[in-house]
């Protein structure tokens, strides 16, 4: 089958090719028929290094499909069932999934089962990004990382909800609880942060202001919401502007810069909350001074994968699309074939993109 390979960490480039094999159908397994998937940053950032994972691997995370075989104990779905994949599966045990109830924070699959290299190419054995692999026409996944969705659901449309989507909406309801009425910042207009926006919308946030170095993505921002938007160098004065002069109560960087990140937590007033989206390296530092936490009483939160039960809050977000509240069609600027993927991924890095879709 076709898939696109990571060969080497640092490559500009995925490798094309149609001799891949995936491995048989194991107890517990899900096999799945990717129908599309969408090209998220994260896919660039592990290219080259940003999240380490080890290559060579097929590349993407974020993508739907149709499940075409299941293994010995699967009860969930079926041969044939339309599903979302979901890159962080939770296992139901550890006391991230039991005592704790944040599912998402479970790590007993992804170091586990998702980390096996499934894929075979050329006598050479294969992993796949986060244990998803969503860069080939079928991937093995185990049952806890596929959700069932209802048929009629476009699957393209699916296929953003398991990235995207799911983590700007969530970083904005269940992780920094944005309330209604309130003032909103949030930095990156890219799949997540129009996402975020959307989220804030639905929250019911009274200014919501997009910050983008692209001008293109300050009209594109103002389409899914944003009641303003502006350039990075305009925040600092915007500010001023909200609750008299103190800042925004909440802010979302959705970029994964060190220095978004710290614009973001500054652009927040007393008391309010920064939440960091972004996902930057191990290396990258974010400068704080000692005396700003006690003084300013800032919540400075992380988000990692919007904070989501993926059984519950992939359907709260279709939910929200079927009444028309969220616009998931509007975020798809192009439509691609795996053949064009590398284009893809230049797009992103230039940041001329909401979200593409790869249709398999
Ligand atoms: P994207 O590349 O589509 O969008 C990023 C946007 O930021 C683009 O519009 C850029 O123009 C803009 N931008 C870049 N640098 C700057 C800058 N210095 N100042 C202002 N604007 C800038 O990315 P995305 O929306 O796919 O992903 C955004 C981040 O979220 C990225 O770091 C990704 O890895 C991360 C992510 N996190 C999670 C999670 O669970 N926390 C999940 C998925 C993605
Ligand atoms: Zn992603």
């Amino acid at each position: 089958m076709k898939a696109a390979v990571l060969r080497s960490v640092g490559d500009e480039n995925l490798e094309l090719t149609d001799d891949v094999e995936l491995d048989a159908v194991g107890p517990n397994d899900v096999e799945v028929r990717i129908t599309h998937t969408g090209i998220c940053h994260s896919d660039v950032s592990v290219m080259n290094g940003t999240i380490p994972q080890e290559a060579p691997l097929v590349l993407g995370h974020e993508g739907a499909g149709v499940v075409t075989a299941v293994g010995e104990g699967v009860t969930k779905v079926a041969e044939g069932d339309h599903v979302i994949v979901g890159w962080s599966p939770h296992c139901g045990e550890c006391i991230y999934c039991v005592n704790h109830k944040r599912p998402n924070l479970c790590t007993t699959l992804n170091f586990g089962v998702m980390l096996r290299k499934k894929f075979l190419s050329g006598g050479e054995r294969l992993g796949a990004m986060v244990g998803a692999g969503t860069f080939a026409e079928r991937t093995l996944l185990p049952e806890p990382a596929v959700i069932k969705i209802d048929k009629d659901i476009p699957l393209e449309v699916a296929s953003l909800v398991s990235c995207g989507v799911m983590t700007g909406v969530g970083a904005v309801i269940n992780t920094a609880k944005v309330e209604p009425g309130s003032s909103v910042i949030v930095f990156g207009v890219g799949g997540v942060g129009v996402s975020a926006i959307q989220g804030c919308r639905l929250a019911g946030a009274s200014a919501i202001v997009a910050v983008d170095r692209n001008p293109a993505k300050l009209e594109v921002a103002k389409r899914f919401g944003a009641t303003m938007s502006v350039l990075p160098e305009e925040v600092r004065d915007l500010r001023k502007q909200f609750n008299s002069g103190e800042g925004f109560d909440y802010a979302l960087e959705c970029i994964g810069n060190p220095k978004t990140m710290r614009a973001a937590f500054s652009a927040v007033r007393r008391g309010g909350t920064c939440c960091i989206v972004g996902v930057g390296g191990l290396d990258e530092k974010v400068e704080f001074n000692a005396f700003e936490f006690f003084w300013m009483e800032k919540t400075l939160v992380g988000s990692f994968f919007g904070s989501c039960d993926v059984r519950c809050d992939f359907h709260r977000v279709l939910t929200l699309w079927r009444a028309g509240r969220l616009d998931l069609e509007g975020m798809i600027d192009r439509r691609l074939r795996l053949e064009d993927v590398n284009e893809g991924l230049e797009a992103v890095r230039a940041g001329e993109v909401v979200r593409q879709v790869i249709e398999l």
